[in-house]
């Protein structure tokens, strides 16, 4: 039986530091709307979708950040957001900053149903940037300050989704860069990663130089070929444009199992891009080129999860 699902990326522009969670729901609101009118089933919002990418700002307090944080969802201000998806029937994901009960801060990501009930969460595992002030830094990237790495794992679910389901998952941002997250995802059969992410034009590092026509380049690299090694569609939403004078890029993409680049927001403003998935192209991949029990041959893998960093080859010995 045909399993297809209207996909929506609601893009966002930037928010800027003094500007409250209820502009940013406010704009979300409406983007909801406009996936409604256009018969989307799931809408995928970014990473940090409620404030600004705080992350570039130093705080020596830690405490003196709480305010960027969700110690409950729903919230007062992110309530709209529920009652939207109920009241429109529409699934949503949204990347928000957790501060737990026991006082531990993750990058964070749910995907609620129509009805309200959070099906999946996930933390963000791969945190790039550093913790401490870095002077070299044109501007800083403190996610090693603000955020603990991610305990849940890749998790996988088969969840309703309009009037079929899917095996839904997560990842946020950097993750997407890391093979290793696709595949852990792709082993449990995923057939719809959502993610989203607030990524930096310009190279932080003035040590570093990467090429600006470089950085989508990159960005979409890894996400289509994540889901083309592991046959899946993936909704990587961006939060975009420039916050506070610090820009972030936005190039949104859908893509299918193929690979294939099925939709592209082309601002770095609120945007809606849309496509329509057929779930059951995933079997391809799966049945063929991806048939992991077929192919694949762990027993040659074991530097993958044995080590962390790289080691230096032997040398050659005439
Ligand atoms: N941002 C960036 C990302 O991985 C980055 C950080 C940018 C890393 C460019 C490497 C190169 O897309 C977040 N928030 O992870």
């Amino acid at each position: 039986m045909t399993r297809r699902i209207t996909l929506a990326a609601a893009q966002l522009g930037p928010i800027q530091r003094a500007e409250g969670r209820d502009v940013a729901v406010g704009r979300m609101l409406r983007l909801m709307e406009k996936a409604h009118q256009r018969g989307a089933q799931v809408v995928v919002f970014p990473e940090l979708a409620l404030t600004t990418f705080f992350p570039r700002w130093y705080e020596e307090d830690l405490a003196q950040a709480n305010h960027w944080y969700e110690t409950a969802l729903p919230s007062n201000a992110t309530a709209p957001l529920f009652e939207a998806a109920r009241r429109y029937g529409i699934g949503f994901h949204l990347g928000y900053a957790e501060l737990t009960p026991e006082g531990h801060r993750y990058n964070t990501a749910v995907y609620v149903h129509p009805s309200g009930q959070v099906v999946l969460k996930y933390r963000k595992v791969h945190l790039p940037g550093h913790r401490d002030f870095d002077p070299v830094r044109r501007v800083q990237h403190l996610e090693k300050r603000y955020f603990e790495p991610g305990d849940l794992g890749f998790p996988v679910i088969r969840a309703p989704i309009a009037d079929t389901e899917a095996n839904i998952g997560m990842m946020i941002c950097n993750d997407r860069r890391w093979p290793e997250a696709w595949r852990v995802l792709g082993l449990q059969q995923v057939e719809l990663v959502m993610l989203g992410y607030n990524t930096p034009s310009l190279n932080a590092e003035n040590k570093g130089f990467e090429a600006h026509h470089l950085r989508v380049a990159h960005s979409h690299l890894s996400i289509q070929a994540g889901a083309y090694q592991n046959a899946c569609f993936a909704v990587a939403t961006a939060k975009a444009g420039t916050e506070d004078g610090h820009e972030l890029f936005g190039h949104s993409i859908i893509v299918n199992p193929q690979g294939e680049i099925m939709a592209q927001a082309t601002s770095w403003d609120d945007e809606l891009i849309v496509a329509e998935a057929d779930l059951g192209m995933c079997e391809l991949g799966r049945r063929t080129i991806f048939d992991f029990a077929r192919h694949r041959r762990p027993e040659h893998y074991t530097r993958i999860t044995a080590q962390t960093g790289s080691e230096a080859p032997p040398r050659w010995q005439t």
